[in-house]
This record gives C-alpha cells, sequence and structure tokens, in this order.
C-alpha cells in the first residue's frame, strides 16, 4: 500500500521554471481515485463508467444503471442485471430478434 506523501508527491513534477510544482496527469495516480476509466479534464480526474453503468454519488464508482425503469424498453417483463438487461416475455408468447418485442407463439 502507498503511503499518502509518496501518492502527493507523485501528483506534481518540478515545472519548466524550476521552482513551481506542475500537476502530473491526475489519472496516473491510483487510476484518478476511479474504479473505472479516468479522464483528465482541467488537471482534474473525471472517472467514466463502461454502458450500462452510471456514475454513483461519489463521482468515483459506477453503480448499475435499472433499465427496467425506463418506460416501454421491453414490451412486457424486464428484469434488470448488473450492467445490463433481459426482457421476459409471458406464457405464450416468445422474445423477437429484438431481445425487446414479444410475439405469440
Ligand atoms: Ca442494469
Amino acid at each position: 500500500m502507498k503511503n499518502s506523501a509518496s501518492v502527493v508527491a507523485a501528483r506534481y513534477r518540478l515545472g519548466r521554471d524550476s521552482r513551481r510544482c506542475e500537476v502530473v496527469d491526475p489519472c496516473q495516480v491510483d487510476n484518478g481515485g476511479c474504479q473505472h476509466r479516468c479522464e483528465a479534464m482541467d488537471r482534474r480526474p473525471q472517472c467514466t463508467c463502461p454502458e450500462g453503468l452510471k456514475l454513483a454519488d461519489d463521482q468515483r464508482n459506477c453503480i448499475d444503471v435499472d433499465e427496467c425503469q425506463m418506460p416501454g424498453i421491453c414490451s412486457q417483463q424486464c428484469r434488470n442485471t448488473w450492467g445490463s438487461y433481459t426482457c421476459l416475455c409471458n406464457t405464450g408468447y416468445q422474445l423477437g430478434t429484438d431481445h425487446k418485442s414479444c410475439y405469440s407463439k
């Protein structure tokens, strides 16, 4: 485990004038504190999440998007999964090739 002094030191380097410290890419240190992707925005880490996930309130971790809360995403039943979702059909129906619509058998 890194100690905090080395983490702080790694965020800065000596600038060209040899007097002031410059911020190094914040994503290079501990991934900017991000659980998934990190992008440096104006020298600050901006965390982003893969498709199907969204940033949590802490702006660092990623949590699941509950697609089933979006109206009309499945024509009949919807089951939320981590990072995705699955549409299901009532008895007597089968799922179409779009994986969203149900058709009577
Ligand atoms: Ca989901």
